[in-house]
């Protein structure tokens, strides 16, 4: 399949991240990205540039603030003479006020970061805003009539919320895919979230939509990142009450539990009726993933696959988590394999 990548993905390196009381490089690395590439050059799928976009495509799933910030962020930081990498200290929580947006680059980073894990370099925006446009280049080619599309996107998207930035996630890039599919003239369209973390930013953009299902298997937030979202009671709210599905799954589920609930999630999918099919797809559901807890072996992704692909949808796929990098590549072609 048409894959859509761009080396700016590089630009966004060499940050820190706190890790167990200690700043250490960031799991989420540019290597990550040249494994992807590599493996999937060797199964023979085919590479085109995004195409260029105004980044006001952005405000569709994103507030202005949000974009503002992190378009601005590093040159303020460095306008007080500070360098490498930005991250936060401090943050609204219960008790503190969220409805003004501090004026200092501190509490501004602290009001739209929601933790101390996604650094904020030089070339950050540049390489998000890029990954961004691969998503909706993808979707794009996909409403085009491709039966599917693959974004390399780096860094990841689906923790990003409407107006808050964490998890190695600035811009949501599946989200732009869905909302490109809608804008192309798409009636409904499903979002599944296959990282093994819960797609927190995807189910806030779409909370209260009933033309976008939500639904996302992942490790349960009882204890395991984000935590405060991603229960099974969310099930959205308004016109979007029954669009959002969650499926949190214990630590050390394997193959049998975790095919169980990709069956329960996919009959959602079916009986969505959906027109194109958006996958959040992290591979940080393998059994060696340094920061997850799942027990997926290489041989369950070309399953995975096999089962998206049996939806008979048109779809977009859209890189999100996984961090064993050695095997990212092995991985994420296992699963493009069953689109043929
Ligand atoms: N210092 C994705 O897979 N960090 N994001 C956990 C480790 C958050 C993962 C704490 C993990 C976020 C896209
Ligand atoms: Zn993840």
């Amino acid at each position: 399949m048409k894959v859509v990548h761009s080396p700016l993905h590089r630009r966004h390196q060499g940050g820190l991240e706190l890790h167990r009381a200690e700043l250490v490089p960031s799991f989420e690395c540019p290597e990550r990205a040249d494994y992807i590439r590599d493996a999937l050059a060797e199964a023979g799928h085919a590479f085109v540039e995004p195409r260029r976009y105004d980044p006001g495509v952005l405000l569709g799933v994103h507030e202005a603030g949000l974009v503002d910030f992190l378009r601005t962020a590093y040159a303020r930081w460095q306008a007080e003479g500070r360098g490498g990498s930005m991250l936060p200290s401090g943050f609204p929580a219960r008790g503190l006020r969220r409805d003004r947006v501090p004026e200092g680059i501190n509490g501004a980073m602290g009001y739209y970061a929601f933790d101390a894990g996604s650094p904020i370099v030089e070339g950050t925006w540049e390489a998000a805003f890029a990954a961004a446009q691969c998503a909706l280049t993808a979707a794009e080619l996909v409403a085009e009539g491709e039966r599917a599309a693959y974004a390399l996107c780096r860094p990841p998207g689906h923790h990003a919320a409407r107006g808050s930035y964490g998890g190695y996630c600035y811009l949501n890039h599946a989200a732009l895919a869905v909302q490109r599919l809608r804008d192309r003239g798409i009636g409904r369209v499903a979002l599944v979230d296959v990282d093994y973390h819960h797609g927190n930013g995807s189910q806030d953009i779409f909370w209260e939509r009933s033309d976008v299902l939500f639904v996302s298997i992942h490790g349960t937030p009882d204890t395991e990142y984000p935590y405060f979202l991603g229960y099974a009671d969310e099930r959205g709210a308004g016109a979007g009450e029954g669009f959002t599905l969650n499926l949190p799954l214990p630590r050390g589920t394997g193959w049998d539990g975790y095919a169980q609930a990709l069956d329960v999630a996919l009959q959602a999918v079916s009986d969505f009726d959906a027109g194109a099919l958006v996958v959040s797809l992290g591979v940080d559901t393998y059994e060696g993933d340094p920061i997850s807890a799942f027990r997926l072996d290489a041989g369950c992704f070309p399953m995975i696959g096999a089962r998206l692909a049996a939806l008979g949808l048109p779809t977009v796929l859209v890189q999100e988590g996984g961090y064993a990098v050695a095997e990212i590549g092995t991985n994420v072609a296992g699963v493009l394999g069953a689109f043929k």
